[in-house]
């Protein structure tokens, strides 16, 4: 993009909150300038292919095509780009820098959601004012259709979370501008004016989803209002029945600023952008992106890790030696099971999005025996992966702290910590389908072959 974060760290870190001030609401404001930005962005993205189109990455190797297709390079994600060691940049900026530059509430220290929605949108650090806008129109779109409501409230307790989650986001496909314009034959130049309503109305939406869902599944009682004067984690923490408690609204707002973008490869966000690619609209991609991040080694670790603590604690205690811990994680290996929350298909090195979490808990919950056990884990796992000798990657990635944090405040219901993860990720798949229709991008459709195909296609060939 030409739009450049990293030169906001550069030129005014003294000036950022007073750059793009404006006295329009956030919807309008953000619209418009969105609205200025696209025909821009339309030639930097002209000019890079006139420029670049016809170089190339490299070659592919059949191995790479058997291999989840890791490291091949095959799609553009404005919003974030993840490097192996370094970890993840929301347009340019590092977590430390999010949680430096983005505008925070009044008194907390976490960036706000918000804050990040606009960084990822627009790739500009917003304003207070322009944060508290967004906080304002999401609280005004917030309500979810009574029949939502209803299938919600008809689903067993036994269903999983992320299913009702997923169900629940699929149906507001009935309310979507984006498929109602397409019907009445939207030009294709205006595609993302509804892609963008309908983002904000899925984000705006998710807390009463989750909250919803946590109540009815938990039996914690009934939905309370959301209040429009109150920033999007706050609301989303008394929804969920935590809201009184400025610590874990910290969390959230912590929470879901890291989890929200990790560049486009990942299978939520690539499931996201490939339905979105079909011109299905917001809801229906991100449904899909749901029922990737739903999966075990991707969303649904977070869930799998605190169990493995559990479990583990159940049967060490939490005041395990490095010895036991040592075993037990062995034998967790050995049983031919995974060590959630550790490994990664690109990183290398320890997640920074654990590392935001490991630093909130030292200042938040020092004490915490969970926490203390996660801490161990942390100089032993590495080593055992190691020395088990397959993943490319010993070092925890995000899903390996969010739990403790979670139980620390009391939500120990751990099938339910995918959902917030969910509702983190619909930022960074949200604004990537803006993006995708304000530039015009096709329907995905990679070429695949068959073992057959291949072996014909290198006969007689070596390498
Ligand atoms: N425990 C045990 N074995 C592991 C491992 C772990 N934490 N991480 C990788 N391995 C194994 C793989 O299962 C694979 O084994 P096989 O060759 O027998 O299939 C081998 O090491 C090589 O894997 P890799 O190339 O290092 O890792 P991948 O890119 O294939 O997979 C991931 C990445 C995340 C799925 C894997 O590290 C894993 O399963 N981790 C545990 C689950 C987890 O924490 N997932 C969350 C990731 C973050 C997120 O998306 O939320």
């Amino acid at each position: 993009m030409a739009l450049n974060a990293r030169s906001v760290l550069q030129l005014s870190r003294s000036s950022v909150g007073r750059r793009f001030s404006t006295s329009a609401s956030a919807r309008s404001a953000l619209k418009e300038r969105l609205a200025q930005l696209i025909p821009k962005e339309i030639e930097n993205v002209k000019a890079a292919r006139i420029e670049h189109g016809k170089k190339s990455f490299g070659p592919v190797t059949v191995d790479q095509l058997y291999g989840g297709m890791r490291g091949l390079p095959a799609l553009i994600w404005e919003g974030s780009v993840l490097d192996a060691d370094e970890g993840i940049r929301f347009r340019g900026l590092t977590i430390p820098e999010c949680q430096e530059l983005l505008p925070k509430a009044p008194g907390g220290n976490e960036p706000l959601p918000e804050a990040l929605f606009w960084l990822l949108v627009t790739g500009e650090v917003p304003t207070q004012e322009q944060v508290t806008d967004l906080s304002k129109d999401w609280a005004a779109r917030a309500e979810i259709p009574s029949f939502v409501e209803e299938i919600l409230d008809r689903c067993p307790p036994t269903l999983h979370p992320m299913s009702q989650f997923s169900l629940a986001v699929t149906a507001l496909n009935h309310n979507s501008a984006f498929a109602a314009a397409y019907q009445k034959g939207i030009k294709k130049a205006d595609y993302w004016e509804p892609t963008f309503e309908d983002t904000m109305d899925l984000i705006a939406k998710l807390p009463n989803i989750a909250g919803r869902i946590y109540r009815n599944v938990y039996g914690k009682g009934k939905v309370p209002a959301i209040d429009v004067n109150k920033d999007y984690s706050a609301n989303l923490s008394t929804l969920l029945g935590f809201g009184d408690n400025e610590a874990f609204v910290e969390l959230m707002r912590l929470y879901i600023t890291i989890h929200s973008d990790h560049e486009g490869g990942n299978v939520s966000a690539h499931t996201g952008k490939l339905v979105g690619s079909a011109l299905s609209d917001p809801f229906l991609a991100f449904a899909a992106s749901l029922n990737g991040l739903a999966g075990p080694l991707h969303g649904l670790a977070n869930q799998e890790v605190l169990l493995w603590l559990t479990k583990m604690a159940d049967a060490i205690g939490v005041d395990a030696t490095d010895e036991q811990v040592k075993q037990y994680a062995w034998d967790t290996l050995k049983s031919g099971k995974v060590v959630p929350g550790y490994g990664h298909a690109v990183l290398r090195k320890t997640d920074p999005r654990y590392t935001a979490q490991r630093e909130f808990a030292l200042k938040h919950l020092p004490e915490d025996k969970m926490f203390k056990l996660v801490g161990q884990i942390y100089n032993i796992v590495p080593n055992i992966l190691l020395e088990a000798g397959k993943a490319k990657n010993p070092w925890p990635n995000v899903d390996a702290h969010s739990g403790v944090l979670l139980t620390h405040y009391g939500m120990k219901e751990m099938n339910f910590y995918t959902v917030l993860f969910g509702v983190s990720r619909a930022f960074g798949v949200g604004a990537a389908l803006i993006w995708d229709r304000a530039l015009g991008a096709p329907l995905e459709r990679p070429k695949s072959y068959s073992t057959e195909s291949i072996k014909k296609m290198f006969a007689g060939k070596s390498a």
